[in-house]
């Protein structure tokens, strides 16, 4: 079998969300880096190469799962060992380790804002509301590279009709854990804590929106946003936000991590679109992780079919 796992992939045909961030990161990265070079090439001299870490009793559930359209299922080894979750690392193969023994039980996500009925729901509570299916899905990284993966999660539509919206409410407004003494990167200022997300209603009720608890038939590990994480397979990666804790129910468009960080890069919708290029390198193609080569960008990360009618009547240049 010819695999490649991303330990192997140049991380010149990767390219960091990072790389904007603020002079004090470039100051103190660039002195672990050893040099002060072009900003664009810090973020690189930091993602050196670990071993993936996987314990042998870590294996998968599921083995036998169909990608889209016949494409492939990532590996669980990528899957979890290749990750972005700012809250423990900027390393992608740095995430797991740095994860690990993060305590996701117990857990309450409160569920609240415009509705009749705010709940807070453990985990046991929001699977009485559905039982978890499983959904294979494309996800693409804003950075140029994606993956297939097997999520198990339950439709955020059924969460959000269980607390009745009202006619006001227009978004849903979400918000991962803040705790710096379990997720130690909140300690620092490299982004603003905590991260936060947002769909339009119409979007977040979509059938293709999910809040996952599970990938390849198994909770989620810390590193994949455990115990619970939004997946909107048409999007970029960056508004799955993890580790839920808060999801509202609002009148306006609420902030969002990385627009706020660098508004001219990151939209409120990041529609996936191989068209409309990021300001500091092309969309329209990608590096699958575990494939050799690239592949072209799909139009609403192969999903147009099912979502373009939510945006009829938008400049879809504007829907970054
Ligand atoms: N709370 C939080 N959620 C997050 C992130 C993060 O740094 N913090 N990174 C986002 C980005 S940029 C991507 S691409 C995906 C990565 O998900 P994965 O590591 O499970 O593949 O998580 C998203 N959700
Ligand atoms: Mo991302």
């Amino acid at each position: 079998m010819i695999f490649k796992s991303p330990n192997d992939i140049p991380s010149s045909e990767i390219t960091p969300e990072s790389t904007y961030l603020n002079r004090r990161t470039f100051i103190r990265t660039a002195v672990m880096a050893g040099s002060v070079i072009a900003s664009g090439a810090i973020y690189r001299g930091l993602t050196q190469p670990a071993p993936a870490q996987l314990a042998a009793d870590q294996g998968p559930a599921a083995t036998m799962l169909e990608g889209p359209e016949g494409e492939s299922v990532t590996t669980f080894e990528d899957i979890t060992n290749y990750n972005n979750f700012y809250e423990f690392s900027t390393d992608k193969r740095g995430v797991a380790d740095k994860a690990r023994g993060f305590v996701a039980e117990p857990w309450t996500v409160a569920v609240t804002g415009l509705c009749a009925k705010p709940t807070t729901f453990d985990l046991d509570g929001l699977a009485r509301l559905a039982t978890p299916e499983d959904r294979v899905y494309r996800m693409r990284c804003v950075e140029r590279w994606s993956m297939v993966i097997p999520w198990l999660g339950v439709p955020l539509a059924a969460v959000l009709s269980a607390v009745e919206p009202l006619s006001s409410a227009k978004y849903v407004a979400f918000t991962t854990l803040y705790d710096p003494s379990r997720m130690p990167n909140q300690k620092t200022s490299i982004l603003g804590w905590p991260y936060v997300e947002g769909l339009r209603l119409d979007e977040a009720m979509h059938p293709l929106t999910i809040l996952s608890t599970g990938l390849y038939g198994r909770p989620l590990l810390p590193q994949n946003g455990a115990p619970l994480r939004l997946v909107v397979p048409w999007k970029y990666g960056f508004k799955g936000i993890k580790s839920i804790v808060k999801i509202e129910l609002v009148a306006g468009e609420p902030p969002t991590t990385w627009n706020r960080e660098a508004p001219d890069e990151y939209g409120f919708y990041a529609n996936v679109n191989p068209k409309v290029d990021h300001p500091r390198w092309s969309q329209a193609s990608e590096r699958r992780i575990g494939e050799f080569g690239q592949r072209d960008t799909l139009p609403f990360n192969g999903y147009a079919e099912q979502v373009a009618g939510l945006y009829s009547g938008m400049d879809l240049r504007r829907s970054f």
